[in-house]
């Protein structure tokens, strides 16, 4: 078979019927599977899965795939979610260790159990000249490439991918009129995470390069929003099954982990109380490092 053909079925149809084939060859290009994986097998030529695979091999720092073990269960049962039967995983999702909006997407990846489908790779953001810059060019982390070599930036677009991949968004609801809460309350989330990511980098720069501005700044605005979501984490949005808004908060609250002077917890006795709830959970607690909290109410 040329394997011209098994691209143009998936990708240009019309052409491959102008085309002039031997039985054989059209027995081949309509038998299914194989024709698609040896589709997908030359779209992953595309230049810039190739590129990504140069990356993940020598240029990101400790590149290596995640242990896939790390993958929570949650008890749902897994469905089919691609287009081609026994085909593998080649989605790769660039995450640096402490990123809330990295912890964000691999808690999504978790509840949907799609771990065996995206390939986890470590890189370190911010390097002068990183080879990453290639692969993503805002340098950012969470990104994730598909297996059609798209990329995606973003958590909250990451995010509802992964939960739409199968047609049964699980964590997102729409918004529509009567859903504006939900949106209120992930947006007061995000609102959160956004400035603690910027308190965090400034806490980690050099003492000389800190600005003393932008951290009282963020600590106080860190301080009124952990406050305010003390008083309404009872919410049943907040309480209820797991979703977009719970998700970022808990992420956000999860700095800790790994900054522990931007501490959200400690003389929040109801906000514990709902965190302690949440890390409980598998899908959570496998990204976290030690599992606990460790705070005092
Ligand atoms: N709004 C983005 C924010 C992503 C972001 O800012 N990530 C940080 C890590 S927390 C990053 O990659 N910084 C690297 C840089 O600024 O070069 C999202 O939701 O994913």
């Amino acid at each position: 078979m040329r394997p011209k053909n098994a691209w143009l079925k998936l990708r240009k149809p019309g052409l491959l019927e102008q085309l002039k084939l031997s039985d054989f060859e059209l027995h081949l290009v309509e038998q299914g599977n194989e024709v698609e994986l040896a589709a997908r097998a030359l779209a992953s030529w595309h230049s810039r899965q190739l590129l990504a695979v140069f990356v993940s091999l020598f240029a990101v720092s400790s590149a290596k795939s995640e242990d896939h073990t790390a993958c929570a269960p949650t008890g749902r049962s897994t469905l089919n979610l691609w287009p081609c039967r026994g085909y593998s995983p080649t989605m790769k999702l660039y995450v640096n260790k402490t990123s809330p909006y990295v912890r964000i997407v691999r808690i999504v990846i978790n509840e949907k159990e799609l771990c065996d489908r995206v390939e986890v790779l470590h890189t370190e953001t911010r390097r002068p000249n990183s080879l990453y810059y290639q692969v993503n060019p805002s340098g950012r982390v969470p990104y994730l490439l598909c297996d059609d070599g798209i990329g995606l930036e973003g958590s909250d677009l990451i995010a509802a991918y992964l939960d739409h991949i199968d047609g049964k968004p699980t964590l997102h609801m729409p918004l529509a009129h009567q859903n504006w809460e939900y949106g209120r309350l992930q947006a007061r989330g995000r609102s959160l995470v956004d400035g603690m990511a910027v308190l965090v980098r400034e806490l980690h720069r050099p003492n000389n390069e800190q600005s003393l501005n932008v951290i009282e700044h963020e600590r106080q605005r860190s301080r009124r929003l952990a406050d305010l979501w003390d008083a309404e984490i009872e919410h049943p949005l907040m309480t209820g099954a797991l979703n977009m808004p719970q998700i970022v908060l808990i992420a956000g609250v999860l700095l800790k982990e790994y900054f522990p002077d931007v501490d959200l917890l400690s003389g929040r006795s109801r906000l514990l109380a709902w965190a302690q709830r949440l890390i409980a959970l598998p899908s959570i607690k496998s990204t976290m490092r030690l599992n606990q909290l460790g705070d005092r109410p």
